[in-house]
């Protein structure tokens, strides 16, 4: 999933009749796999519906509400990973920068570009002609963005993906002779389980050449009460936010999910011996029920408390983190923690493999 943007049906619109606009001289756009059918089939639903303890994939969160509320979560008081990460790229921005020297950008759910802007600037300043290619599976908030930057970028070449991150990692032109940076920003990693975790980092490792670069950042290990806050505000903009994916489910797969039958419910599993460490997002079913997704044929029955798991958000380690980095090959050059060590940026560096990408 990714950090997604403000933005609304008006800026939506706008930037469908600004078709015109997206033939500028900077940009370059690609649509992937025509919003890939296969990744949104249902299919997975059905899977996820049908295990336990039974579970939604949480990219469904992010319909257009589902973005602005996210937006709103970034804001609260009690949701601290958003401007902590901010204020790693405020200090270290240009530090990354000169530790990498001249790249070309790649971010993965790039979203609305909020924090990414830090990095733009740091890079502008080493480059007349950076080169960005933000990747998000919306394609509406990719459009306003890329317009967005160009109007504040006056030099910066575009290159924006609308698709996943495996369709877009694939197809991802080697334009340039430069380094290529892959960014992915707040803690979407912690969004994966180990085993998807594993896979993910397998496509990154694939995506880059030896010398290259990935900057990572990832929400760390703290007291369980300061994370229980994160996920549980006072306002109830988390409740909404994963409530607003039964409406989403409603509307995409004629369900009849009735959202007053469902509670928010957020809590941090710490185990050490099961190795977990994670915020886990559910909802309650308040009676036994059973509900159907008339799209995919699909009935499925809860019974009074049972939950739906609809997010994980991992906590790391960080010295647990650099162990897996190392093993796919991608180590991290230096970490960088904010006072409290609340959050993590990671600058990696696709290390090579003597006798296959190296001598
Ligand atoms: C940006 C997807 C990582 O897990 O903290 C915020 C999403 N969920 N509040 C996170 C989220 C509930 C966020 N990610």
């Amino acid at each position: 999933m990714q950090s997604t943007s403000q933005f609304n049906q008006a800026q939506f619109n706008q930037a469908q009749s600004n078709q015109a606009q997206l033939d500028h001289a900077r940009l370059r756009w690609m649509t992937l796999g025509a919003s890939e059918p296969s990744a949104d089939d249902g299919s997975e639903i059905i899977q996820g519906l049908s295990q336990t303890p039974k579970t939604l994939p949480c990219r469904y969160f992010y319909d257009d509400l589902g973005s602005a509320l996210f937006e709103k979560i970034c804001d609260l008081p009690e949701y601290y990973p958003t401007r902590t990460e901010q204020g790693l790229l405020e200090t270290y921005a240009a530090e990354v920068a000169a530790l990498t020297g001249s790249c070309e950008l790649v971010e993965l759910g790039s979203g609305s570009s909020r924090k990414t802007r830090l990095i733009l600037d740091a890079y502008s300043q080493l480059d007349d002609h950076l080169q960005y290619c933000p990747i998000d599976v919306s394609a509406g908030i990719l459009k306003i963005t890329a317009l967005d930057l160009l109007d504040q970028y006056p030099t910066l070449r575009l290159c924006g993906l609308a698709g996943t991150y495996e369709q877009a990692l694939a197809k991802l032109p080697r334009t340039t002779p430069k380094n290529r940076m892959l960014i992915f920003l707040g803690s979407t990693l912690g969004n994966l389980n180990d085993a998807e975790c594993h896979n993910f980092l397998d496509l990154i490792q694939t995506a880059l050449q030896p010398g290259e670069f990935f900057l990572l950042g990832v929400d760390l290990q703290k007291p369980a009460a300061i994370l229980e806050a994160a996920y549980n505000d006072a306002q109830g903009v988390t409740a909404a936010f994963n409530l607003n994916i039964l409406t989403h489910l409603n509307r995409r797969f004629q369900g009849n999910f009735d959202l007053s039958k469902f509670e928010h419910w957020a809590f941090y599993r710490a185990d050490a011996a099961a190795g977990l460490s994670q915020i886990e997002m559910h909802l309650r079913s308040l009676q036994a029920q059973t509900v159907s997704l008339e799209a995919l044929n699909f009935e499925v029955a809860l019974e009074a408390g049972e939950t739906l798991r609809t997010e994980i958000s991992r906590k790391f380690h960080l010295p647990t983190l650099t162990e897996m980095l190392e093993n796919h090959a991608i180590a991290p050059l230096k970490t960088w923690t904010d006072p409290k060590s609340w959050f993590a940026l990671l600058l990696c560096q696709r290390q090579c493999t003597p006798g296959v990408d190296c001598p």
